[in-house]
């Protein structure tokens, strides 16, 4: 029977039909396929005339810049592969549940984003010594909490000039679809997906902390709607497994033979590089280390893998769980909070071994 807590509402169906996850057997490419890659839009994907669309840097500045796409194509180039992971992952898996787009664990995806560094760029506008944050401001706008806004996100500013973030304008050789943010887009190594803000239109330094909505009242840990509450920034540790066997359509119960079977996945966290990732066949209750292969960058998940063999026919509650080189390990079970966010508890996958 469905329980009260897994019905979800119309808007969040709504939501859930426009904002695709990845699916966890992507997981095998270190750069996810085109197309694969999660997708958040709060509101609508705007329509931008590229002909007629302009970067604007401005605020606390010696220089104010309006940078049209091809000026920003002739600065420096790079291309860095990051895995990106929306705040509200594993959403769905907390109770009593909050309410917003219902994410499992499938909001990641890593990309090789191509643009221009943007330390150079606020250098180039010259910051003034009083700056604190950096504000990017999308195109993009809608109402949220009662307060119709344009969608904005803001970096302090020693993020800003040192996390490696980059204006990027491609995925690899491709232009960026419409849907993740046509012309330009930030994207901040490490921090969670909402930092990327998609369709820049303007960057402006502030000499006082960004008050926008998507700063204060958004994207906070908070037990209760009056605490200020911790603002949420870089991911945490994560390992997710491409989910063994094969699939029944309706309950997307696993089902695998009675065979050896390779356990593979990859892992990821903004606070330091993976060191470990150990995997359970028995729901958390032993552990034993995975193997751990290479990252396509250094911002990007890192593969790994473990042989398991099945003893008999059964369930077996399979999980992944990574450590990073800070030390930051995964929780067995959710730690909850208002807005749903970054909940980074293990990953569990039921198997029913026997498939013939
Ligand atoms: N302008 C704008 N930028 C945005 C968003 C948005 O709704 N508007 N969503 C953010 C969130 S919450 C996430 S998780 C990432 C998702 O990026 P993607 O859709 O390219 O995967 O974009 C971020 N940037
Ligand atoms: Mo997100």
């Amino acid at each position: 029977m469905t329980s009260q807590a897994d019905l979800i509402s119309t808007g969040e169906l709504r939501l859930a039909l426009r904002n695709s996850g990845m699916p966890l057997e992507a997981l095998r490419w270190p750069i996810t396929p085109p197309g694969l890659h999660y997708l958040l839009v709060h509101y609508d994907i705007p329509y931008v005339d590229v002909d007629r669309w302009q970067l604007r840097i401005d605020g606390r500045v010696e220089r104010r810049l309006a940078l049209p796409l091809a000026e920003l194509k002739r600065r420096e180039t790079v291309t860095v592969p990051v895995t990106m992971e929306c705040a509200g992952n594993g959403r769905a898996g907390m109770r009593p549940r909050p309410v917003s787009q219902p994410w499992f664990c499938e909001a990641v995806g890593t990309a090789a984003w191509t643009g221009t560094p943007l330390a150079p760029l606020l250098r180039e506008a010259g910051l003034d010594r009083g700056a604190v944050d950096v504000a990017f401001t999308g195109l993009d706008r809608g109402i949220e909490g009662g307060v119709a806004q344009a969608y904005a996100r803001s970096l302090p500013v020693a993020e800003a000039l040192g996390s490696g973030a980059i204006l990027a304008w491609a995925i690899g050789d491709v232009p960026l679809p419409p849907q993740h943010g046509f012309p330009l887009r930030l994207v901040v190594p490490g921090w969670y997906g909402m930092t990327n803000v998609k369709w820049l239109d303007r960057i402006a330094v502030l000499d006082a902390p960004f008050d926008g909505y998507q700063q204060v009242t958004g994207y906070r840990i908070r037990s209760a709607a009056d605490e200020p509450g911790e603002p949420v920034t870089r991911m945490e540790p994560r390992a997710l497994m491409v989910p063994p066997g094969v699939p029944d359509f309706m309950t997307r119960r696993r089902f695998a033979p009675l065979a050896p079977c390779r356990l593979e996945g990859r892992a990821w966290s903004g606070r330091g590089r993976i060191s470990r990732v150990e995997v359970s066949a028995d729901g958390g209750a032993s552990w034993r280390d995975a193997e751990l292969g290479d990252a396509p960058g250094a911002h990007a998940w890192r593969a790994w893998w473990s042989e398991w063999m099945p003893a008999e026919p059964g369930d077996f509650e399979l999980c992944c769980r990574a450590t990073d080189a800070a030390g930051n390990v995964q929780p067995l079970a959710p730690e909850w909070n208002l807005g749903g966010y970054a909940n980074n508890a293990v990953q569990r996958v039921v198997v029913t071994v026997g498939l013939r």
